[in-house]
């Protein structure tokens, strides 16, 4: 009888150890396509066609927060955003050029 409430114990051990698992990954899995890094607006320039964001960490790229100029995709997103606010955005290297692709300020 005792080995018996042993290998109970330790089946449900092994099943609640490999759900935890299957939760952890599972939400990272289905987030990473539209995930979204905070940032605040350090510098605009229109001229040159780039921003200066203070960043938060940039999970697709592997990059760690920091202050850093990104081109932006559209110009008009140079329209939407002044020095001193607060956005939401995704970042990504097309062609080894670090380029905002999607731009979003906070409320
Ligand atoms: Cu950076």
């Amino acid at each position: 009888m005792k080995s018996l409430v042993k290998a109970v114990i330790a089946a449900s051990f092994i099943l609640s150890s490999a759900t935890a698992v299957y939760a952890e990954s599972a939400p990272t899995t289905a987030a990473a396509g539209d995930a979204m890094s905070s940032g605040e607006v350090k510098k605009v320039d229109k001229s040159a066609g780039k921003m200066t964001i203070k960043h938060g960490p940039l999970q697709n790229l592997g990059m760690d927060g920091m202050t850093m100029v990104f081109r932006v995709k559209d110009p008009g997103m140079l329209e939407q955003v002044k020095v001193g606010d607060k956005i939401h955005f995704v970042a990504e290297e097309p062609n080894g050029q670090l380029t905002v692709t999607q731009l979003k300020k906070d409320n």
